[in-house]
C-alpha cells in the first residue's frame, strides 16, 4: 500500500477516529501537582466475553476512600473511547454519574462501595494496539502507560494498586489458549463450543500490568525451581508453526531467572510465568505480572533467520521484562514521573545480565554505541527532558533514550561509586523498604544513600537536570616535582526550559600510563563535581599518557586536549577494553570532522590505518571485540560534534575513510574474511566473533573496491547457512549497482516468503543501504504487496530505517524529510504513538545546516497544520517547533 494514498480517517471507524479528538492544546501534567488518590481499589473481578469483533466486560471493583487522600467525595474512573454499557454501586444501578470528556465521574458518600461496570470493546478496529486489540485473530492487551482506560473506567494511575481476578469465556475454536496475570486457579467447558478460565493474581498491582490473551497458540514449556524451592512452569506461547524458534527465548528466561537471584538475591513468586508473541506491537516487550506480552521479534530466533544480534535481542528483552518483576512490578512507580525508576534500573540490569552472558567490554561498547546516537541527540534537541521529567501532555513519548539508556547510566555511575558490594546492600534495602508499594526516585536514591553508604545529595541534579555534561581536560607535567595535574572544567548545557545548570558530581576512572613500560600503577576514580577543578598525581619523570573515562564511567562528552599520537599509545596499549576502543574512535572522529572542514589528514589517516591494521593482527584480541573496534562512529554521533551539519558530507567523509583502510589493509582484510569464512556456524562466542569479523572485513573492502567486493558478498550470500552471513553480505550487495543485487534480494524475498521477520529484514536491507536510489526504492516499496502500515514492526523497517539513513533521510532535494512527513500524516490516525516515534528526526533540524534544517522545519510545520493530530504527535511536532 502506498502511504501517499492511505485514507487518513475512514468513516465510521471509532477507532481510527480517537486519535484524533484531543483538543489542540492539550493539557500538560506537571510532576509537582502530584497528589494521592482519592480512592484505592484493594480488589477488582474482570469477566471477558470475548470476541474478535465485540468484547463485553464487566468490571466489578472493591472501592475503598484513601485515608491518604484529599477527601474527594467522587470516584474519579478514566475512560479512553469506552462507553458506559451498565453501572451499579453495591449492586443497585447507579445515579447521579456524569462524564467529564472521557472519564466518568461518581459521587459517593461512606467509605467503601462495590461498582460494577459493563463496557463493550472492539479488538478487530482498535488499530491503535492499546488496550484489548486483535493481532492475526489473537487477542491481547497493552496496558502501559494508559491502556487499561480503554477496557474499563479505572483510576488508571499507577499507584492504586489491586488484586485482579480475571475469569474470561469465548469460543473454544478461536480461543483455545486463554491467559492472564497471576496464576490459572480453575477452568471449564461450557458444553456449547464455549469454554472458561479464572486466573487469580495474589499480588496487587497497578493497572498498566494487567494483561489478558486469548487465541490460537502454542507452547514450548519448561520449569524452573526457585532458589527457595517453587517450581515455577514456565511457558513462551507463539503461533504454531514458530515453535521451533522459541528455544532461545526459553534458554535466555531461565537464564535470568538464576541470574537474578545470584546477582540481586531476586525470586520469583508466582507458579506460573508465560510470555507470548505478537506480530502487531507498539514496542519491544511488555512486563505484565506473570504474562509478559512480547513483539515476535524478541522471542523468535534460530540461525536460518535471525542473525547474532537478534538472538542478543531475545537474550536482553527477555531478561529486561523478567528483571521488571522485581525493578517494577513489585516495587512500581508512583506516577509516570518516576519511570525511570523502574526502566533505567532495569535495563541496567539487562545489560549486566547480557554482560554476564557474553562479553563483558564487547557490551559495555554497545551499551555507549546507542546512547550516543539515541540519547545524547535527544539531550542536545528540543525535545531533552531530565531522566525525571517535570511535565508531559503524553506520557507514551516519555519512553526515551533518556529515560531508559541515561536512566540506566545513572544508576550504574552509583554502581561504581559504591562498589558491587555496597550497591547490593542498597538496592537490598530498596526492595525490603518498598516491596508492595509505589516508590519515587527520591525513593531509591535514598535507599541508596542507606544501603550503599553513598551522599547522593548533590548527585540528585542527575534527576533534575537534562543535558549531556560537556568535560573539557588538559593535563600540565610539572618536571621539577614529576607531578602531572589534570585540569577538567564541566559545563552542563542549556536544554529547554532549563537555562541555568549547576555542576554534577562526574566519575570518572582514570589511569595513567608510563610511555616506556606502557603500564600503569593502578586505576584511580576521581569525582569531578566543582565546575573547574584539578587533580595531581607525583612520581612521574616523563609526562605519562592519560587514560580517562575508563569504561565510560559517565555519560559525557569529553574534550581532552591528546596529541595524536597519546591516543594512538591508547589504542595500542590500553588495558581496559572500553578505553582502547574509544581512543581509536577518537582519532577517527577527529580525522572526519577535521576532512570536512579541510580535507583528510594524510598523517592521521596513515595512522587510522595502521592502528585498525594492528587490531586484525592482534592475536589477543578476541573476534567479537575486534569488530567493535572496526566500526567508525555513526554519523548521528558525528553530527552532534559538528553541528550545525552537513550530514551527506559527514557521510562521504566517513565513506572515504572506510575506502582508504580498506585499500591500505586490502590483503589483510582479504586473509580475514577468508579465516572467519571457514569457521563453522555455532552460538559459541569464537563463532560469533568470526561472523561479525567477517561481514565487517567486507565492508571495508566494499569501501575500497566495489565489483571486487560484489564478487565476494555473492559466495558470502551464497555459501551462507545462517542470517548473520546472509544478510550481512545482502547488507553489502544491496549498496552496489550489480546484477547479483536484484537477483539476491529476490531471492531473499522468496525464500522467506511469509516470515514476516526476515520480510522486515527485506524492506530494511534496501531502506538502509547505500544504493543512491534507496528514495525511489522506498517509494516502490511502499506500494509493495507486502507493505501495510498497520503492522509497526513493518513501518520501522522501511520508515525509521529510511530516516535513520543519511545520505537518503538527509538527501539535499528533501524528498526524504517529505516522505517521513508523509508518513507521519498517513500514519497517525491510525498508530498515534508510532507516528509520533518519527518526529525526532525531523526535530534535529537545529543541528543541520541551514539549507536542510529549513526543509526539515517546513516539514514539520506542514504536519503541524494538520487540524486533527493526536496529542502524541502534536506534543513532539510542537515541541520540535519551539523547543
Ligand atoms: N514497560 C514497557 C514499555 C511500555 C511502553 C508504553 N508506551 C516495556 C519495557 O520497558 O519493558
Ligand atoms: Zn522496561
Amino acid at each position: 500500500m502506498d502511504i501517499a494514498t492511505t485514507p487518513s480517517n475512514p468513516a465510521g471507524n471509532p477507532e481510527m477516529a480517537d486519535a484524533a479528538v484531543e483538543p489542540h492544546d492539550p493539557a500538560t501534567i506537571r510532576r509537582k501537582d502530584y497528589t494521592p488518590p482519592s480512592w484505592l481499589v484493594p480488589e477488582i473481578r474482570l469477566d471477558f466475553d470475548l470476541g474478535v469483533e465485540l468484547t463485553k466486560v464487566v468490571a466489578t471493583m472493591r472501592v475503598e476512600r484513601n485515608p491518604a487522600g484529599d477527601g474527594d467525595q467522587t470516584l474519579h474512573l478514566c475512560g479512553d473511547n469506552i462507553a458506559v454499557m451498565s453501572l451499579k454501586v453495591d449492586g443497585e444501578s447507579a445515579e447521579g454519574w456524569s462524564m467529564s470528556g472521557s472519564n466518568l465521574l461518581l459521587p459517593l458518600p461512606g467509605a467503601a462501595h462495590t461498582v460494577t461496570i459493563e463496557t463493550h470493546l472492539h479488538p478487530a478496529t482498535n488499530s491503535q494496539l492499546m488496550g484489548l486489540y486483535a493481532s492475526n485473530g489473537m487477542l491481547c492487551t497493552q496496558c502501559e502507560a494508559e491502556g487499561f482506560r480503554r477496557i474499563t473506567f479505572f483510576p488508571d494511575r499507577p499507584d492504586v494498586l489491586s488484586k485482579y481476578t480475571v475469569r474470561m469465556e469465548g469460543p473454544k475454536d478461536l480461543f483455545p489458549v486463554l491467559l492472564s496475570n497471576g496464576n490459572l486457579a480453575d477452568q471449564g467447558d461450557n458444553g456449547d463450543g464455549t469454554h472458561w478460565a479464572l486466573w487469580d493474581d495474589p499480588w496487587p498491582k497497578p493497572s498498566y500490568l494487567f494483561a489478558l490473551v486469548a487465541g490460537q497458540l502454542v507452547a514450548n514449556r519448561d520449569t524452573f525451581t526457585t532458589m527457595g524451592g517453587r517450581k515455577v512452569d514456565l511457558a513462551v506461547w507463539v503461533r504454531e508453526g514458530d515453535l521451533e524458534r522459541t528455544d532461545h527465548a526459553m534458554r535466555s528466561l531461565i537464564n535470568s531467572m538464576k541470574w537474578d537471584e545470584d546477582t540481586f538475591g531476586r525470586e520469583y513468586d508466582l507458579d506460573q510465568f508465560n510470555i507470548v508473541a505478537v506480530s502487531d506491537f507498539n514496542m519491544g516487550a511488555m512486563e505484565n505480572k506473570g504474562l509478559n506480552i512480547f513483539n515476535t521479534r524478541y522471542v523468535l530466533a534460530d540461525p536460518e533467520t535471525a542473525t547474532d544480534g537478534d538472538y542478543d535481542g531475545v537474550e536482553g528483552v527477555v531478561g529486561h521484562e523478567y528483571f521488571h518483576n522485581w525493578s517494577g512490578n513489585r516495587v512500581t512507580c508512583r506516577d509516570w514521573f518516576q519511570l525511570s525508576l523502574k526502566e533505567g534500573f532495569t535495563v541496567l540490569r539487562d545489560q549486566m545480565f547480557s554482560a554476564d552472558m557474553g562479553s563483558e567490554p564487547v557490551k559495555r561498547i554497545e551499551d555507549v554505541r546507542i546512547l550516543r546516537a539515541a540519547q545524547f541527540p535527544e539531550d542536545s534537541g528540543p525535545l531533552a527532558h531530565p531522566i525525571r521529567p517535570d511535565s508531559y501532555q503524553e506520557i507514551s513519548n516519555f519512553y526515551t533514550a533518556t529515560v531508559y539508556n541515561k536512566g540506566a547510566e545513572v544508576i550504574r555511575m552509583m554502581h561504581t561509586m559504591a562498589g558491587a558490594e555496597a550497591f547490593r546492600k542498597g538496592t537490598d534495602l530498596y526492595f525490603d523498604r518498598h516491596d508492595g508499594e509505589a516508590a519515587t526516585c527520591e525513593d531509591f536514591i535514598k535507599a541508596m544513600e542507606d544501603g550503599a553508604g553513598l551522599d547522593l545529595a548533590q548527585f540528585r541534579l542527575w534527576y533534575e537536570q537534562a543535558g549531556t555534561p560537556k568535560v573539557a581536560m588538559r593535563t600540565t607535567f610539572d618536571q621539577s616535582q614529576g607531578a602531572v595535574t589534570l585540569h577538567l572544567e564541566q559545563k552542563v548545557p542549556a536544554t529547554p526550559g532549563q537555562a541555568d545548570k549547576r555542576p554534577m558530581p562526574i566519575p570518572l576512572k582514570i589511569a595513567l600510563f608510563d610511555r616506556d613500560s606502557g603500564s600503569h600503577d593502578g586505576e584511580k576514580l576521581l569525582v569531578l563535581d566543582k565546575a573547574k577543578d584539578s587533580f595531581t598525581f607525583d612520581g612521574f619523570t616523563r609526562p605519562p599518557v592519560v587514560s580517562v573515562n575508563r569504561g565510560f564511567t559517565a555519560p559525557i562528552q569529553l574534550d581532552a586536549e591528546v596529541l595524536d599520537e597519546d591516543l594512538m599509545f591508547l589504542a595500542a596499549h590500553d588495558d581496559d577494553a572500553f578505553a582502547r576502543y574509544e581512543a581509536l574512535q577518537q582519532l577517527v572522529t577527529r580525522e572526519l570532522l577535521g576532512a570536512i572542514e579541510h580535507g583528510p589528514d594524510e598523517k592521521r589517516r596513515a595512522a587510522i590505518a595502521e592502528a585498525m591494521g594492528a587490531v586484525l593482527d592482534d592475536p589477543a584480541i578476541d573476534d567479537l571485540m575486534r569488530g567493535e573496534l572496526l566500526m567508525l562512529p555513526t554519523i548521528t554521533f558525528l553530527m552532534e560534534l559538528a553541528a550545525p551539519a552537513d550530514p551527506v558530507a559527514l557521510h562521504m567523509a566517513r565513506e572515504r575513510l572506510k575506502a582508504h583502510i580498506g585499500t591500505r589493509l586490502r590483503d589483510r582484510l582479504i586473509a580475514i574474511h577468508e579465516r572467519t569464512s571457514a569457521v563453522p556456524y555455532s552460538l559459541d562466542a569464537a563463532a560469533r566473533g568470526a561472523r561479525k569479523v567477517k561481514t565487517l572485513a567486507l565492508v571495508l573492502l566494499t569501501a575500497a573496491d566495489k565489483k571486487e567486493a560484489a564478487a565476494r558478498a555473492e559466495a558470502q550470500y551464497r555459501a551462507a547457512n545462517n542470517m548473520t552471513d546472509r544478510q550481512g553480505a545482502l547488507m553489502v550487495l544491496a549498496g552496489i549497482d550489480c546484477p547479483a543485487r536484484t537477483e539476491l534480494l529476490a531471492d531473499f524475498h522468496a525464500r522467506f516468503a511469509g516470515n514476516a521477520l526476515v520480510i522486515d529484514k527485506w524492506f530494511a536491507l534496501q531502506a538502509g543501504s547505500l544504493d543512491p536510489k534507496v528514495l525511489d526504492n522506498v517509494a516502490a516499496l511502499a506500494s509493495h504487496a507486502d507493505f501495510t502500515i498497520k503492522n509497526p514492526n513493518r513501518v520501522r523497517s522501511l520508515y525509521m530505517t529510511l530516516a535513520g539513513n543519511p545520505a537518503a533521510f538527509h538527501d539535499e532535494s528533501g524528498r526524504g524529510y517529505r516522505m517521513i512527513a508523509d508518513l507521519v500524516l498517513a500514519l497517525d490516525p491510525i498508530n498515534a504513538q508510532t507516528a509520533a516515534r518519527f518526529i525526532p528526526a525531523l526535530g534535529r533540524w537545529r543541528k543541520i545546516e541551514p539549507k536542510r534544517a529549513a526543509m526539515m522545519r517546513g516539514e514539520l510545520e506542514r504536519i503541524a497544520a494538520s487540524p486533527t493530530l493526536s496529542k502524541d504527535t502534536r506534543e513532539q511536532v510542537t515541541k520540535s517547533l519551539d523547543g
